[in-house]
């Protein structure tokens, strides 16, 4: 199952046979009151740190998510993009729980978008599967419903496939075009969390077969070592069927981990990747 993304002129295929694909998550303004306070006065240019920053430490796919409280998202999504769009060309992921500026992001994108992201509720998969269809466009679908979201990984399981039947049979979105987010908690709230996790990771690859992708700095969300715990957790959710994840690319300690093991899940061939970066390193060391 392979899914493709593209930028004006780059691409990126996500898939079990291919290099874990590693999508940014920092252009956010959740949690970052400054951040919120320059998009508030128009003042993108954190933007182009982020940008640069994720690039730098290894982004294949750009998450971009304007919602805040008192702005104006559908503006802010198209100016996002744009930007973006001009410094970098790995594809975006347009993350926005409002509509509209989704439609608007869709709409300024050139190339062919993720869409971050849609629930298994009717009114939701009505309002934002037309958008992925018309625009070509991927999407991640989230296992929960008006109801729950559900701890059992037999009914993330059930939620996950009716997406699937949703978007392939009523929308005629093709199903390498769909990607499930397992839903990842805090190890810090309940430590039978992430093996929940893992275990919807299992069934989903075992049952549907589809990509998948899931927010990986949520597992280690009010814990100390937060890069060792990334570390550690992307390797496991790897083997049992992952194939990308939005995550903090600024820390060395995940982006390595999730390269060891391509390596060692034979998703780098010949160790190419593994021994380029090494020799990266010491040049720019040397240098
Ligand atoms: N699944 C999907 N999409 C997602 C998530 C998911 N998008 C949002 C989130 N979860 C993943 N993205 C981010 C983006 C930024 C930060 C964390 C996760 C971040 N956090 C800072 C920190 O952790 O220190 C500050 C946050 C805060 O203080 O609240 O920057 O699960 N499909």
């Amino acid at each position: 199952m392979h899914t493709r993304l593209e930028s004006a002129s780059a691409h990126v295929i996500i898939g079990d046979d291919q290099p874990f694909c590693i999508i940014g998550e920092r252009i956010n303004p959740t949690g970052r009151k400054i951040f919120q306070e320059q998009l508030r006065r128009g003042d993108l240019s954190r933007i182009e740190i982020d940008v640069a920053q994720q690039i730098e430490g290894g982004a294949m796919v750009l998450d971009l998510n304007m919602g805040m409280p008192l702005a104006d998202e559908v503006e802010l999504m198209v100016q996002a993009v744009r930007l973006v769009q001009s410094l970098t060309d790995v594809p975006l992921c347009i993350d926005s729980s409002v509509i509209e500026a989704l439609d608007a992001g869709l709409q300024t994108y050139t190339g062919k978008a993720l869409v971050n992201s849609v629930t298994a509720e009717d009114e939701r998969l009505d309002a934002i599967l037309p958008l992925v269809k018309r625009y070509g466009a991927a999407i991640i679908g989230l296992p929960n419903d008006e109801e729950e979201i559900p701890e059992e990984p037999a009914r993330r399981l059930e939620l996950a496939r009716k997406i699937v039947d949703v978007a392939t049979s009523k929308y005629e979105i093709p199903i390498e075009d769909i990607l499930i987010d397992p839903l990842a908690m805090p190890i810090g709230a309940d430590t039978t969390l992430v093996n929940r996790t893992l275990e919807t990771i299992h069934l989903v690859h075992s049952e549907l077969g589809v990509n998948m992708t899931l927010g990986a700095s949520n597992v280690s969300f009010g814990m100390p070592e937060r890069g060792v715990l990334g570390a550690a957790f992307l390797p496991m959710a790897m083997q049992a069927g992952l194939t990308s994840a939005i995550l903090d690319a600024r820390s060395p300690e995940i982006v390595r981990a999730v390269k060891a093991a391509d390596l060692l899940l034979d998703r780098d061939p010949w160790g190419a990747s593994w021994i380029a970066a090494h020799r990266a390193r010491q040049a720019a060391q040397a240098s």
